[in-house]
């Protein structure tokens, strides 16, 4: 099979690649299952779109009352590889038939082994690893800190400003947003440090990455101590944060800091990995060897799964029995990574992301132009994101970040919204998309950018 061929029968071929609304949005089906919602669901969760979701594949999300939504959000990075992918479908029902779950500490299966093994293969650095699979993003985190603590028998944890890491309390302290993800849910975990990252943007004046890494640098050994410190946690591209790409230059030199001085450098690959940045990880456009990195999202095609791998001497380095889980390495999930890790490589799932930069950054660029109220337009990939200010100004737009997002969905296109100051739209699409539906999302997009009813 051609990668082409390969990418094409990541889409289910029932499901009309096109946006297409047909009832107002929200219809009525969705109405009715908003109201269930109100008197069933904790008020504390929200929802992006305002309908509800019958299927999905490829790059269209369809809801229950028939109308077709693109998706640029991925179920945020996650179906990179596409909704319901037939190949991921297949083994998924495949190993349901088998066995659903015997516990990895219980009964131990091939599966887990063979994704760890291909993580191994994977992720950056030809020196020996080893991997522990978890549910979630956040408990993947929470385990590469308990690695990183009792391989190096020191307590600190640092993390940066625009981070973000989880929800469970560990996760909570490492994350930097209050409002929504920490407000009213303290005391948090102790032994958590922020420093300030590389946001090129909203620098005082500029400055390289180097220098941005000598002041985090600085504030480390001044604040903390490096001989206190187990571990400097980053998310390459800062997520959740506002797809913050810190300048050239800063992740090698803290990296190279924290080789210098026994600190576990651990890369929070979340969001930015399984090819959603254009290459396999983030970390390898400059070249960066972590020492230990997070997975989730993108792992495992939809389902379920998460995962820290590492160099074997810190993961080794914890007792037997100090790791576990009661669905860690759930083997339905397993069975669906491996089927997701195939689609990457044979669909060339990163050259796709590439290609998806070359189609929407010049084209965002070019509304950049004629939009005030756009100060960057940045990103790497399918990760791309479009920060937006009051025109003339770098005060953050929440409230028009909120205002596109709406407008999108009212015309049949998902876009989500990210940021410490919630002002950026952030565009995640599967990678399997068609160009021609992306060309129709961002139409969409640019008439909502311009249309300024402010
Ligand atoms: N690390 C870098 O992006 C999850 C959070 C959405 P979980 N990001 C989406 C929300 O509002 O909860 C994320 C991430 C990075 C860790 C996590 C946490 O992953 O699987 O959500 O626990």
């Amino acid at each position: 099979m051609t990668p082409e061929s390969a990418l094409s029968s990541l889409i289910p071929a029932d499901l009309p690649q096109r946006r297409q609304l047909v009832t107002p949005i929200p219809g009525p089906r969705s109405a009715e299952l908003a109201a269930r919602r109100a008197t069933s669901v904790a008020a504390g969760v929200s929802s992006s779109l305002p309908v509800y979701v019958e299927r999905a594949g490829g790059g269209v999300i369809q809801d229950v009352d028939g109308n077709s939504f693109i998706d640029l959000g991925a179920g945020i990075a996650v179906t990179s590889v596409g909704n319901a992918a037939p190949a991921v479908v297949a083994a998924v029902a495949r190993q349901a038939q088998d066995f659903t779950h015997t516990c990895f500490m219980v009964g131990p299966y091939e599966e887990y082994i063979a994704v760890c093994e291909q993580l191994a293969r994977l992720t950056p650095g030809t020196h020996a690893k080893r991997s522990v699979l978890v549910n979630s993003g956040a408990e993947a985190v929470e385990n590469a800190v308990k690695i990183a603590r009792s391989a190096t028998g020191r307590p600190a944890v640092v993390v940066f400003d625009h981070a973000y890491h989880g929800r469970t309390n560990l996760t909570m302290a490492m994350t930097a947003k209050a409002m929504p993800y920490k407000s009213g849910f303290g005391p948090f975990a102790g032994e958590v440090y922020r420093a300030p990252v590389s946001y090129p943007l909203r620098e005082a004046a500029p400055i390289t990455g180097e220098q941005a890494a000598a002041r985090t640098i600085s504030m480390i050994e001044k604040q903390i101590g490096a001989d206190q410190v187990a571990a400097v946690v980053i998310e390459p591209i800062l997520g959740e944060g506002g797809f913050i790409v810190p300048a050239r230059g800063f992740l090698p030199a803290l990296s190279a800091w924290c080789t210098a001085n026994g600190v576990v450098f651990v890369a929070d690959e979340i969001q930015t990995g399984f090819a959603r940045t254009g290459t396999m990880f983030a970390c390898e456009d400059e070249g960066v060897v972590p020492d230990l990195i997070t997975l989730a999202k993108g792992i495992g095609g939809g389902l379920p799964l998460a995962a820290v791998t590492g160099r074997a001497d810190l993961m080794d380095a914890v007792h037997t029995g100090g790791l576990g889980g009661t669905f860690g390495g759930n083997p339905v999930a397993c069975a669906a990574a491996l089927a997701t890790f195939e689609a990457y490589e044979s669909a060339d799932l990163a050259g796709a992301a590439r290609a998806i930069e070359a189609q929407v950054v010049p084209r965002l660029r070019s509304i950049a132009e004629r939009a005030p109220q756009i100060a960057e337009v940045r990103g790497r990939g399918a990760m791309i994101a479009i920060e937006l200010v009051r025109p003339g100004t770098l005060e953050p737009d929440a409230a028009e970040a909120g205002r596109v997002a709406r407008e999108c969905a009212a015309q049949g296109v998902l876009v989500l919204t990210c940021g410490t100051y919630g002002n950026v739209i952030r565009l995640l699409p599967p990678l399997v998309i068609p160009p021609e539906l992306l060309d129709d999302a961002l139409d969409v997009l640019e008439s909502a950018l311009m249309s300024v009813v402010r």
